[in-house]
């Protein structure tokens, strides 16, 4: 295999580079199709996760130009989030503050299983946590932790009306978790998948059920559609259950499953009251637009489903080598399964599924499980001549488009016929690949972007570390056509995309003052003032260009903790100020205008300290500054401080 794949290698990466100096970018006219003209705007949004950035970060198509990081899980010093004390509970979980992770899969929220550009959701994998961010602030706006799950990996997919956002384990572990000998795993651990409530109108998270299946390994999922809505599908690997050695003793089985879980029916089996409350801890963060801070609450109980206690809802398809990827094609008909350690890809077709239950044709069962025979919900095979399969998308014309890893490439498929129409090469390593919508009723096959793992030769180089590398390519046509090669940051392992118009019109431009309930907020310049409770200081500060009221302090002492409230007076678009103290063991603070945010600073000298903007905001930025003075902690100088004009 490893001879195979240095061929492979060597071949694609000669091919290529032999044709590119005679039918390169310019000859194929790729340059106009990927030139977006300054002052005009692309045509899509991409999504792409951060991998272990722990965040997520948007771009254009075709231009491949990044346009903001949305930070989510991680700590992100350019805004402050994680640092301010409003952003500070969105990093809150059972185990503490946990300022990083990492994130893979985001996925656009539908209605009627088109893509509706309300919300974007995303996976913790380390700490289990899903995301929910604002496609109308580009703000992260709630965090839910998942209990009894760990490497949230089959996560985090959406039902076709976003009634749930998924999130299966990678990890089996014992639940509760306990302490145990590791190799009493087998039969003993358990792997949830969980089941999160979207709510229809404000989008709020609940942990609506875990469904404790056997201690397999669920590596991806994904939801069905259309005529399987309803049903939601996870690979698995490592139905060996070994706990050791894993690269040789979880591929001893030929097939593996895809769970197809049929979770409208254990809903039902929830609300007529089925299902076990456990005991579990978990933190829900939640921030609001109007207080701009978030809350921590801590969630005491969960309620688990035994899946044999359900009949009919839980059912296991054999796939073979391993299986990566789980997709749905957009009629809902067909479940591709990418036996990773295989060349061949698996579709299962629901239709025969449903048949194959409906005649009880089962080949045993796993923990009481029944498992369906393979011939009889096979749908067909692709023969792809490829290595490695990982990931399928999908386009508008009937076709599928599936990564190679080992042979680096995307081959395009014929859903129904099976039949390899095109294949392109990727530099290099391919992981995921996104289509705009490819994960929903209504794709819009213009572009599909590769997501690669390993960068090598194909930018300037930067150390022993180079960005990962997106490339775009053409679909529009039979051939795929590449036309861009972009850096990425972080690992984007999947991604989401839409068109623009989906979003721009709702894309939030200000926070509006008057609705700002912010308990520290300062609405008024008149209102700015300085308050002592103790040895804690509140200032209560505004800040329009270019100066921030007030801008001396006097009356500090060394061992007070100063807070500083700080608003935004401005309402115009895209025009934030900063804060910045100096010696402050925080990060600055960049507040939008109509917003306020708050950091904690605890002087540990006395002097005269100055602060200042740091977002050049105007011609007068530089004098946006000001000055704390810090007395001993014994000094009697009263509080006092300084309004200057408005
Ligand atoms: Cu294949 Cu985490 Cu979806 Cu990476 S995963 S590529
Ligand atoms: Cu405000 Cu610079």
């Amino acid at each position: 295999m490893l001879a195979l794949l240095g061929l492979v290698m060597v071949f694609a990466s000669c091919g290529d580079q032999g044709k590119s100096s005679s039918n390169g970018a310019l000859s194929s006219s790729a340059a106009e199709k990927v030139y977006v003209a300054p002052g005009e705007q692309d045509d899509y949004y991409a999504f792409l996760s951060g991998g272990y950035s722990g965040n997520l970060t948007v771009y254009g198509l075709p231009s491949g130009r990044m346009f903001k990081e949305i930070p989510v899980f991680s700590q992100f010093p350019t805004s402050g989030y994680g640092y301010s004390e409003e952003t500070k509970p969105m990093l809150n979980t059972s185990f503490g503050f946990v300022p990083w992770d990492d994130s893979h899969h985001p996925d656009i929220s539908q209605t009627n299983g088109e893509l509706d550009g309300r919300w974007i959701f995303i996976n913790g994998n380390n700490t289990p946590r899903i995301a929910r961010i604002s496609l109308s602030t580009f703000e992260t706006e709630e965090i839910i932790e998942v209990p009894n799950s760990a490497g949230n990996h089959s996560s985090s997919f959406i039902t076709e009306n976003t009634e749930y956002v998924v999130a299966g384990t990678r990890f089996a572990v014992p639940v509760p978790q306990r302490d145990m000998p590791i190799n009493e795993y087998k039969g003993n651990f358990k792997g949830a998948l969980s089941f999160i409530s979207v709510d229809p109108e404000d989008g709020r998270l609940d942990l609506k059920f875990q469904l404790m299946m056997p201690g397999f390994n669920y590596d991806l999922s994904h939801p069905g559609r259309g005529k399987s809505h309803g049903w939601f599908f996870f690979t698995t690997y490592n139905t060996e259950e070994a706990n050791s050695l894993l690269e040789v003793n979880a591929s001893q089985n030929d097939k593996d499953f895809i769970a197809a879980i049929n979770w409208k029916k254990i809903e039902e089996y929830v609300n007529n009251g089925g299902g076990t409350k456990m005991p579990a801890n978990y933190a829900h963060n939640v921030y609001d637009e109007h207080t701009h801070a978030a809350t921590t609450t801590m969630k005491k109980e969960v309620l688990t489903v035994d899946p044999t206690k359900v009949p009919g809802a839980v059912y296991f398809l054999p796939t073979p080598k391993s299986p990566h990827g789980c997709d749905v094609d957009p009629t809902g008909q067909y479940i591709i399964g990418n036996g990773k350690l295989s060349a061949d890809l698996t579709v299962h077709s629901f239709d025969k599924m449903l048949a194959a239950i409906e005649g009880e044709k089962f080949d045993g069962e796993a923990y009481g499980i029944p498992i369906l025979k393979f011939e009889d919900v096979l749908a067909g095979q692709v023969k792809s001549g490829g290595l490695g399969p990982l990931h399928t998308e999908f386009d508008d014309k009937g076709n599928a488009y599936t990564t190679f890893f080992i042979s680096s490439e995307v081959v395009k498929w014929k859903v129904g016929t099976w039949e390899v129409i095109d294949r392109k090469p990727t530099y290099y390593s391919v992981g995921h690949l996104m289509i705009p919508g490819g994960n929903s009723r209504k794709p819009f096959g213009k572009y599909v972007v590769a997501m690669n793992k390993i960068t090598k030769d194909r930018y300037l180089p930067t150390g022993p570390e180079m960005e990962h590398s997106a490339q775009l390519y053409d679909i529009s046509g039979e051939k795929m056509e590449l036309l861009l090669d972009f850096p990425t940051h972080g690992e984007p392992h999947y991604a989401a995309g839409c068109p623009a118009e989906l979003l721009t019109p709702n894309s939030k431009k200000i926070y509006r003052l008057d609705e700002n309930k912010h308990e520290y907020a300062t609405l008024s310049t008149g209102d700015a003032r300085v308050e002592r409770k103790g040895n804690e200081v509140h200032v209560y500060m505004s800040m329009i260009r270019s100066h921030f009221t007030p801008d001396n302090i006097e009356g500090v002492k060394v061992g007070d903790k100063v807070y500083f409230h700080i608003t935004n007076h401005e309402q115009d678009f895209d025009v934030p100020h900063g804060f910045a103290m100096i010696g402050q063991n925080t990060s600055e603070l960049l507040i939008m205008p109509g917003q306020t945010k708050s950091s904690v600073w605890e002087p540990k000298e006395p002097g005269v300290w100055p602060f200042y903007c740091t977002d050049f905001c105007s011609a007068l930025h530089q004098e946006m500054q000001g000055y704390v003075r810090v007395s001993p902690a014994n000094s009697n100088i009263d509080l006092s401080w300084s309004l200057g004009g408005d």
